[in-house]
């Protein structure tokens, strides 16, 4: 189908006009997204207002360039003034709009883009694209007009149920919903949006406005609304615009549009005043920042990787095996024993099984999954891997043999990657002959779950491996971020410190119960002890014996973790740990028999327990995270404040709405902090508490260690 010749009439920029036949079509071409920025609300408006003023055009027709339809509002305009005309004056032109308009959708139509839909009269989307309200995820609301049409379209109900999650759905589901009038299998959305336009003409009924229809609305039942609050407060104590969202879809059930759009207004602006979606949208940004690594050319080569390894089919390994598995890459798991390959596929199955029960999976993309999972005692089938990941047990040792066996056998050009969460990455590598082929790729667990990976660069990693590291990364749905060598890379390095803080707590007087509810209170969903153990109090036992054989001097005494360790107390899995648990259940129980083995380590350490407050737990705790993170980024282990950020969010669950803990730590106050870190320094002293020469620098100049 030819393009539709350009008219003079409205200048180049994003938004431009032109006829055919006697559809007007509208084009957005703002590449890579089409955000609605400034220059794109301009020139809808414009093209709209041309269009209807067109005597040859009976119907206008909304499509995008490029790889999607608009993706919403650019998000980098939030914070700062609005130059009008806004996304709510752009929706009420399309609303009143004297001519039929249609949508074609390709893409994703995301936030103020499927609201910019929402307002044309008609919406077709082609079988691939996607639709939703993703506002949410950013600590705002849908605030031109969705929270008002939506409802219309397709009941409040299923519109909480949108937008609260902020999912897009499918087309088919968009269809089925009401969403959308018409799926259009492949084709152009021009040509699909064209057809549709056709049809609308030839059938010569144009539906009403979104705003005038009242049949999903009427008579809704005010306990949906009361019911959605109970559960908001229940799972999402701390969010702030989920709430909101519920108020303005009451509006528009009990409202007259103009009202419920004028109520919208007033509950948009709030969300964006509110800290949360500063933070949410730092955190949004963050994720694709750190998939640019400083010093890191972009177009740096990468190789190709069509087959994977993994060594090591316990709980790592199987997870690691099932991401790639998940993403189509097929993987060859090896392990040392017959029976800890089976006891690894057995766990992918039961993992895969239960995606199946819940209709995340189809059964033969279960039997798919596992077909391309190729288990194997021998490492001899690693032969034709492009890249191996290791995982196997926590020591040097092993893991260096584990490396020569790989270098013997692995073909030229294939990446080693160990999946160690504290060795040293070089020591590892100079077990090969290849250490330019050699870092850490080091998964969180679960790791068919967690998006975090850390990718971790040796002292003589190539470019290209790490570059193909970092866009492997992206293939298989992970947030990759480079992190240089050292003790616990980023993440666990920080996390190694807040362990250490909160023992410390506990011995000086507080319970795990309260250092956990202060976590939990301040947004992480677990607290440090049930993440404990989550991933095994074995794990960081073994650890810590590494780290007492290596002559650590924080790590030397036996504490009341180790007791709970050595008697067989291991965490979620053997039921016991920390707390206990009931058979079938993950919720910690408050145990008195850890109880008495604290007080008896207190005992043996001549310690007086004293009330600790609830503030000195949550000051202590993250201000030595703080902390320890400026003394990372001084020593060029992260490169960037927002490398710590993201890899907070995505493999800790540092609250998403706090924008990650450098960001947060600005928002806290750098003076504050540095403050209390030198009076701990000197009333508890270690060299945790040593203060980072970089935090002390950012205090003295008064500039912010984040941004
Ligand atoms: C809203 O609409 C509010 C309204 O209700 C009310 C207003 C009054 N703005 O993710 P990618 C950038 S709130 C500005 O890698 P993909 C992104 O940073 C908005 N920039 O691509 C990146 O830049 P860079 C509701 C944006 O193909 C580049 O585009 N909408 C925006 O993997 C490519 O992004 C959303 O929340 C934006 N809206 O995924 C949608 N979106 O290259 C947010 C992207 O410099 N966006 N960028 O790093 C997305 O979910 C994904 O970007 C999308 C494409 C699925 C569209």
């Amino acid at each position: 189908m030819p393009s539709p010749a350009q008219t003079d009439a409205v200048p180049p920029g994003p938004v431009r006009y032109a006829r055919e036949g006697r559809i007007g079509v509208i084009t957005v071409d703002h590449p890579p997204v089409n955000a609605i920025g400034h220059g794109v609300r301009s020139g809808l408006v414009t093209a709209l207002e041309t269009g209807l003023a067109d005597g040859g055009a009976d119907a206008l027709l909304l499509v995008c360039a490029g790889r999607t339809f608009l993706a919403g509002a650019d998000i980098r305009e939030f914070g700062k003034p609005f130059p009008p005309p806004t996304l709510p004056d752009v929706v009420a032109c399309f609303d009143a709009a004297t001519k039929p308009v249609i949508a074609a959708i390709h893409g994703t139509a995301l936030g103020g883009g499927l609201e910019v839909a929402l307002a044309c009269h008609v919406r077709v989307a082609l079988r691939s694209a996607k639709l939703g309200l993703p506002e949410v995820k950013l600590g705002l609301l849908p605030g031109a007009g969705g929270t008002q049409r939506l409802p219309r379209l397709i009941g409040p109900a299923k519109a909480l149920d949108l937008m609260l999650a902020g999912d897009p759905v499918g087309a088919e589901e968009a269809l089925a919903l009401g969403l959308v009038d018409a799926v259009e299998d492949d084709a152009s959305p021009l040509e699909a949006g064209l057809r549709a336009a056709g049809r609308l003409l030839d059938g010569g009924r144009v539906p009403q406005p979104v705003s005038a229809r009242i049949d999903r609305i009427a008579g809704s039942d005010p306990a949906l609304f009361a019911a959605r609050r109970a559960d908001l407060a229940k799972r999402q104590p701390h969010l702030f615009s989920p709430h909101r969202i519920v108020d303005a879809v009451e509006a528009a059930a009990t409202l007259a549009f103009a009202d419920g759009t004028a109520r919208e207004r007033d509950l948009f602006l709030a969300c964006l005043e509110s800290p949360q979606r500063a933070g949410l949208i730092h955190a949004f940004f963050a994720e694709r920042q750190v998939a640019k690594v400083p010093g890191l050319p972009p177009g740096t080569p990468t190789r190709d990787i069509r087959r994977v390894g993994v060594v090591g089919a316990g709980t790592m390994g199987s997870g690691i095996a099932m991401s790639f598995a998940n993403s189509g890459i097929p993987a060859v798991l090896v392990d040392s024993t017959q029976e800890g390959l089976d006891r690894g596929l057995a766990a992918i199955r039961r993992n895969y099984e239960s995606s199946v029960r819940k209709g995340r999976l189809s059964a033969t993309q279960m039997e798919e999954r596992m077909a391309s999972i190729h288990p194997t005692l021998s490492y001899a089938d690693l032969a034709d891997a492009d890249l191996v990941v290791e995982a196997a047990f926590e020591s040097m040792e092993i893991k260096q043999t584990v490396f020569r066996r790989l270098d013997g056998i692995c073909k030229p050009g294939a990446i080693l990657a160990t999946n160690t969460s504290t060795l040293d990455v070089d020591a590892i590598a100079a077990a090969t002959g290849r250490p330019q082929d050699v870092l850490g790729m080091h998964f969180f667990s679960p790791a068919n779950v967690m998006r975090l990976l850390e990718v971790v660069r040796g002292a003589k990693t190539s470019d290209s491996v790490l570059a193909t590291a970092m866009a492997l990364a992206r293939r298989i749905g992970k947030v990759g971020v480079a992190v240089g060598v050292c003790d616990g890379f980023v993440g666990n390095r920080i996390l190694h410190q807040r362990g250490l803080e909160a023992m410390a707590l506990v011995e000086e007087g507080a319970s795990p119960e309260q250092v956990d509810r202060v976590l939990t209170g301040f947004g992480f969903p677990l607290g440090h002890f049930s993440m404990t153990d989550l991933a095994g109090i074995d794990v960081g036992w073994r650890i810590r014996e590494e780290r007492r054989k290596a002559g650590d001097p924080e790590a030397q005494a036996t504490d009341w973790l180790d007791i709970l360790a050595e008697r067989g107390r291991h965490g979620q899995k053997t039921l016991a740990g920390v707390y206990r648990y009931e058979p079938g259940s993950r919720s910690p129980i408050a145990d008195p028999a850890v109880a008495a083995v604290i007080e008896e380590d207190r005992r043996r350490r001549g310690i007086m327990p004293r009330p600790v407050s609830n503030e000195e737990i949550r000051d202590r705790c993250l201000y030595v995270m703080v902390n320890e993170a400026a003394k990372i980024l001084e020593e060029g282990i992260a490169a960037r404040a927002v490398d710590i950020d993201a890899i907070w969010l995505h493999g800790y669950g540092f609250p998403s709405w706090r924008g990650g803990l450098l960001f947060w730590a600005d928002r806290e106050g750098l003076g504050r902090i540095a403050a209390a870190v030198q009076r701990y320094h000197r009333d508890i002293g270690g060299p945790r508490w040593s203060p980072s020469a970089l935090l002390l620098q950012c205090v003295a100049e008064k500039r912010p260690i984040a941004c």
